[in-house]
């Protein structure tokens, strides 16, 4: 994971700026065996917009899907996440989006939560600059009475916001099946990272693609990331165009092949770059370490992403490894995907 500070740590900016983790990224992926890149490295500016090209194409229906259960929902989804147990109160939910990119999808939620509670606080956390500058524009823009507060910060191993007022209770938003990205494990740990910052009551939304079922052909699955018009074939190669870019090495991203396979062991799709002959890459001596000189022979992969699809049983479970308690789950009328309701116990 990329680890950029808060924006006003300067000498942490310095000791560890993104360059210095992709070069340390990089290294340990291209040399281990299978070699990997991690998912993380797409999201330098091209890699960004590439992605939201991506939630744009017929093929990926996760981010059309998610959308739609916000649209028919959003009244229903800020409700429940407001109730309460006995006949204190009811609190004022704050809003904190984990991994928040644009928040483009986040809008509808906090206008339902604006109707209900008159303002609402929204603190968008990404690693992303630019990103958090397009969410705050986007939010202030279309949704009046929200108080957007951004972190920059590596959510997976960084503490978020705590400027907590009274009687109000944190509804945390981890949408768009960013947790498919990481190994069960991995998310488990993701999961008890953001529990460690709630107290008991507060609230988890998270967004979970399904996997394959009656009405959702595993051919549906592959196609959202194997596109006809090639949009994510170039996002998986711009990795070794970053490489490029940021650590001068010399990859020719056209010698690599998109190759994305439905692994149902895993349930989960996983995405490859493919040498389409054998070829040398050379990456200068950085400061991770002395000059790279890679090989690779003919068809040999570096593995790029996981993108795990879940089943309800395995939503409540990996909430449960994580101290979250699934309270209610929507889905779109295929079965395509599923928002999911937790407290924090
Ligand atoms: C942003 C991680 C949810 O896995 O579907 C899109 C990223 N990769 N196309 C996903 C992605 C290829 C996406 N997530």
């Amino acid at each position: 994971m990329p680890f950029i500070s808060a924006v006003s740590d300067a000498n942490s900016v310095l000791e560890s700026s993104p360059t210095e983790a992709v070069a340390a990224e990089a290294r340990i992926g291209l040399i281990s065996r299978p070699r990997t890149l991690a998912p993380w490295l797409f999201y330098d500016e091209t890699g960004s917009q590439l992605f939201e090209e991506i939630t744009n194409l017929p093929e990926y229906y996760l981010t059309r899907a998610e959308r739609s259960i916000f649209a028919t929902n959003a009244d229903e989804i800020i409700e429940r996440a407001s109730r309460v147990n006995g006949n204190r109160l009811p609190p004022t939910l704050t809003l904190i989006e984990l991994g928040a990119g644009t928040a483009t999808k986040t809008g509808i939620l906090l206008a339902a939560a604006v109707c209900r509670q008159g303002t609402v606080v929204y603190q968008p956390v990404d690693v992303s600059v630019t990103a958090l500058e397009a969410a705050t524009r986007n939010i202030r823009a279309n949704v009046p009475g929200v108080t957007v507060r951004c972190q920059v910060a590596d959510y997976t191993t960084q503490p978020l916001p705590e400027n907590r007022l009274p009687n109000t209770r944190t509804l945390a938003l981890y949408i768009g099946s960013s947790i498919g990205n990481f190994t069960p494990d991995l998310a488990t740990g993701v999961l008890r990272n953001l529990r460690a910052q709630l107290l008991p009551g507060d609230q988890l939304l998270l967004g979970t693609d399904l996997g394959p079922g009656p009405g959702k052909e595993v051919a549906t699955v592959l196609a959202a990331y194997n596109d006809a018009a090639g949009v994510t074939a170039a996002f998986n190669r711009n990795i070794l165009d970053r490489l490029n870019r940021e650590l001068g090495a010399n990859f020719n991203s056209e010698a690599f092949a998109h190759r994305a396979i439905w692994n149902e062991a895993e349930s989960r799709i996983e995405m490859h770059l493919a040498s389409l002959a054998a070829q040398r890459v050379r990456i200068p001596a950085n400061s991770a370490g002395d000059a790279l000189n890679l090989r690779f022979s003919p068809d040999e992969t570096a593995h790029t992403e996981n993108s795990y699809k879940f089943t309800l049983n395995r939503v409540k479970d990996l909430l449960a490894s994580a101290s979250f308690h699934l309270t209610h789950t929507w889905t779109d009328p295929r079965h395509y995907f599923a928002v999911n309701l937790a407290t924090a116990i």
